[in-house]
């Protein structure tokens, strides 16, 4: 497992949190995902075998938030 903090742009509310939680959630190999509105950032726990930095940020970004 990895920790990887992703900072994300676009959220506004904490329904924005929900969506970008849910999207990283859905991914293989995901074990824990915790989106901060106020830090505009998401920290996930996750097998990079299964799914990489890449593959998370390509889910926030395909929900429509600027994944860097
Ligand atoms: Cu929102």
């Amino acid at each position: 497992m990895e920790q990887t903090i992703i900072k994300v742009g676009g959220m506004s509310c904490q329904g924005c949190v929900k969506n970008v939680t849910g999207v990283l959630q859905a991914l293989p190999g995901v074990a824990a995902v915790d989106v901060s509105l106020e830090a505009g950032e998401a920290r996930v726990r996750h097998d990079p075998a299964q799914s990489d930095v890449a593959a998370l940020k390509a889910a926030i970004e395909d929900a429509g938030f600027d994944a860097t």
